[in-house]
């Protein structure tokens, strides 16, 4: 636990009654105590999320790694699922934008030959 009883002086076991929020990432101390997170450190996991951002989007502020997909919160397009990991999702959209380009490119090409044989044709 991240909280120092001996500092608990009215028994609610809510710390920092003075400065209610120590850490300044928009969780009072005493809700933090209730989600079990460091009340003197805005991200209690280091996953790059606060742990205001975490309760919010109904994350584990404790866990670096909420669907253990082995994405961090931070970084995880889907941080609550781990049916279609980062790396799939990243490949696809990678092979349409490729398939998107290589299109594109055919398709300009094939417009100069017909531009070129169609302006070649009424000369002959
Ligand atoms: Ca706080
Ligand atoms: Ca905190
Ligand atoms: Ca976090
Ligand atoms: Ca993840």
């Amino acid at each position: 636990m991240f909280f120092d009883k001996s500092s608990n002086f009215d028994g609610d076991k809510l710390t920092g009654i003075l400065v209610p929020d120590s850490d300044n990432d928009g969780l009072k101390d005493g809700e933090e105590y209730i989600y079990g997170t460091n009340p003197t450190s805005p991200d209690t996991d280091r996953d790059g999320l606060s742990d205001k951002e975490e309760i919010s989007r109904n994350l584990n502020p404790l866990s670096a790694d909420t669907d253990g997909d082995g994405w961090p919160d931070g970084i995880d397009l889907d941080p609550r699922s781990s049916l279609i990991p980062n790396i799939v999702i990243v490949v696809i959209i990678l092979a349409f934008a490729t398939i998107i380009i290589v299109y594109y490119y055919k398709l300009k090409k094939h417009r100069k030959i017909r531009n070129k044989s169609q302006s070649v044709k009424p000369l002959k």
